[in-house]
């Protein structure tokens, strides 16, 4: 009976609470503030956090946990900058350094599970000097292979570094690639948009008004996409809060975002710095992002980056997708990720169910697929 009762009514936060206006703001479906994402990144009572921001994602996502069926293609570890936070990116000549051919990237995308597998996601350093033509085919070969796969590839730094690299405009970038099959970007590279921050830890990378620009042409071009944003590293709770106020502000004007996802910086093999941050900072992050960005269907608990058990917490402070089997990831697994390489579907299904979530399998746009 008891069971019954508390299955039944929502938790609600006392009206004692420092949290509980802005409780009471969320449950009548008003916005919070700048200010008010800071007092919940400063409030030590993870659980009313969490409180909150289940309001908003029962109300997007109901009980339903997301995951998809997908796989990675890191075409080259090339890349003409450096971030200071990135174990993945080589010089040309390193010994470690490679770059795929078309022909590396068919074998690659023929290890896939071709009945099962839906997404690709593909991304890549900043190459020098690959034709325009190696990233039209990629995309081609793969729709030309399974045509039920959506290609999710290129960062906006890589979309804005062929713009430069090929003098074309963002839109014709964005025409050409779509014509050959791309239908969406991943979230990368978004890292903290701050100027400040940014000149530390990225300083040639596009600016963050540069990455939400790409996001607008490609949304306007009819591509949807992710975000991401990078913490736990040198940045503070206000710059975390303008990162989610200038997306939260994009998306009122496109709504072409799909998801957003928190990335934890991971600290091995690069120079930024030597922890991490802590499992309650993640949980906080995904719960404060899940409330401040309310105009976003999905908050993505990426189980890559956060680890598996960390993950299964998430879905109960906000987020509502775990992403997928991902298989052979290679940049958190060179920054130190203790996670396995790929899940099954039935892993992900187990994962799911065992945190009291009903499994939903989706395309790269979140509808679902019967299975
Ligand atoms: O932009 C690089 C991050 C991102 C480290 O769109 C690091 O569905 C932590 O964007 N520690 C790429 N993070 C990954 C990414 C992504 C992942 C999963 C799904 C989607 C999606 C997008 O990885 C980079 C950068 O922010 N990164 N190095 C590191 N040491
Ligand atoms: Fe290059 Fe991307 Fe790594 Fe920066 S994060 S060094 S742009 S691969």
């Amino acid at each position: 009976m008891l069971v019954k009762q508390l299955h039944k009514h929502h938790p609600t936060i006392p009206k004692n609470s420092p949290l509980y206006s802005i409780y009471q703001k969320v449950n009548n479906k008003e916005r919070i503030g700048e200010d008010e994402a800071l007092t919940l990144f400063q409030s030590h009572n993870i659980l009313e956090v969490g409180i909150i921001a289940n309001l908003v994602n029962q109300r997007f996502n109901q009980n339903k946990v997301y995951y998809i069926l997908n796989g990675h293609i890191n075409y080259s570890n090339v890349c003409a900058i450096q971030c200071s936070f990135c174990s993945f990116s080589t010089k040309r000549g390193d010994h470690n350094a490679y770059e795929m051919s078309l022909e590396d990237v068919k074998n690659k995308f023929t290890t896939f599970n071709q009945d099962e597998i839906r997404e690709i996601h593909m991304v890549g350093g900043l190459h020098p000097d690959m034709p325009f033509s190696y990233y039209e085919d990629m995309i081609q070969t793969i729709k030309t292979m399974n045509p039920r796969v959506t290609v999710k590839a290129f960062t906006a730094v890589e979309i804005a570094h062929f713009a430069d690299l090929f003098n074309m405009s963002l839109e014709d970038i964005f025409e050409k690639l779509g014509d050959k099959g791309l239908e969406a970007l991943p979230g990368g590279g978004a890292e903290i948009f701050s100027e400040k921050i940014r000149r530390k830890i990225c300083p040639t990378k596009i600016s963050g008004d540069q990455w939400l620009e790409v996001h607008r042409i490609a949304h306007r071009s009819g591509i949807k996409s992710n975000a991401t944003m990078l913490f736990g590293h040198i940045e503070t709770y206000e710059d975390r809060i303008d990162h989610l106020k200038r997306l939260r502000d994009l998306q009122d004007q496109t709504h072409g975002f799909l998801t957003f996802i928190p990335l934890t910086y991971h600290p091995e093999h690069n120079p930024l710095r030597s922890n991490r941050t802590s499992v309650l900072d993640e949980l906080k992050t995904v719960a404060v992002s899940r409330i401040f960005l309310d105009n976003f269907p999905h908050i993505k608990a990426y189980w890559v980056m956060l680890g598996i058990k960390v993950a299964q917490l998430a879905l109960s402070f906000g987020a509502d997708d775990l992403d997928g089997t991902v298989k052979e990831e290679k940049i958190y697994h060179a920054a130190g990720a203790e996670s396995p390489q790929m899940l099954s579907k039935s892993d992900l299904i187990d994962l799911i169910t065992e945190c009291r979530k009903i499994p939903v399998q989706r395309d790269s746009f979140y509808n679902e697929i019967q299975s």
